[in-house]
């Protein structure tokens, strides 16, 4: 729009680009993106990158190689026979990631700090690259609150462990909070995805980020566990009386860090369990790899409303 104060103005170029909020980059003579095993140097990016519109991300790498052949079918992307689709970061032993034409799928770890330094990475990359109006997804899984295993949730809101709606990054010795907001018409998009038909549901609501899995997420059954199960009652009916429909451990940064950057991004989260009746991920293998495509399935649908194959 042009407006000095406009969000929009202050993180793209009218092209849509993704504009860097760090001088320090464009005056480097090389940018080296160290956890995906590519520069700006090494890698021509633009021509590697520059037609991504989407950009995937879930906590392994064996669900984002499946990611990406499933997508691959879903809008006809086709690679030349006889070739397989490559892990570009397979060198840097940290993130795994396949591109399927328009569409970047990369593996994020567990956790703040892991998706976070990745972030970092793909936003540059995204620059480097002249990508415009680039979307992020993850797709990822968590413990529901009060919802059945199997249940879809998009974010639409996030707090962290102490309930704040920020993410604070101690920076320099002083915290720095940036405000976690997703998109929300992106969330209306996809919720609008969603096919009476399927056999679960999906629901939007707010989502909980804990840097901990254990007893950040209030279970009893870690190594460790100091409160009874009527205090963690008593917190998970508070969560949910406030509106948190599932707990994960990437929310957060996901979305202070694509608001940041004025990018467009969805969390979509299948749910491993409820936590009001336990703690344990105890359904079977097989279960959880069906559920693990719900997720998929509603941003493959969303990829598929808005790029037809050429
Ligand atoms: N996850 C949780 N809590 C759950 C289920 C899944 O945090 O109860 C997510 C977040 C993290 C990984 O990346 O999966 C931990 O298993």
């Amino acid at each position: 729009c042009g407006k000095k104060n406009c969000h929009r103005t202050k993180t793209r170029y009218p092209d849509g680009s993704v504009r860097l909020r760090n001088p320090n980059i464009e005056l480097m003579d090389q940018d080296i993106l160290y956890h995906l095993a590519l520069g700006s140097g090494s890698h021509d990016l633009v021509e590697m990158f520059g037609d991504i519109k989407f950009v995937c991300m879930g906590g392994t790498p064996k669900r984002m190689e499946n990611f990406a052949h499933f997508i691959m079918k879903e809008i006809g992307h086709k690679i030349p026979t006889g070739t397989t689709l490559m892990d570009i970061s397979q060198y840097s032993y940290r993130y795994s990631m396949f591109k399927v034409g328009p569409v970047l799928s990369i593996s994020h770890g567990m956790g703040v700090p892991s998706i976070g330094i990745l972030l970092h990475e793909v936003i540059k990359l995204m620059y480097h690259a002249k990508c415009k109006d680039p979307i992020f997804f993850r797709i990822g899984t968590s413990g529901g609150v009060g919802l059945e295993g199997g249940t879809v949730v998009i974010s639409d809101d996030a707090i962290d462990g102490m309930m704040n709606h920020y993410y604070e990054v101690p920076m320099l010795g002083k915290i720095v909070k940036r405000p976690a907001i997703f998109d929300k018409r992106l969330v209306r998009e996809l919720r609008a995805l969603a096919h009476p038909e399927d056999p679960y549901e999906t629901v939007t609501g707010t989502t909980m980020c804990t840097g901990d899995f254990y007893e950040g997420q209030g279970r009893l059954d870690g190594a460790f566990c100091d409160y009874t199960e009527t205090d963690k009652m008593e917190f998970l009916q508070l969560l949910k009386a406030n509106g948190v429909r599932n707990i994960e451990m990437e929310a957060i940064p996901f979305a202070a860090l694509t608001h940041h950057a004025g990018i467009r991004a969805a969390d979509v989260c299948v749910t491993f369990l409820d936590r009001l009746k336990g703690d344990q991920v105890n359904a079977p293998k097989e279960v959880l790899e069906e559920w693990q495509r719900r997720p998929q399935q509603l941003v493959a649908r969303y990829i598929k409303s808005t790029c037809r194959p050429k």
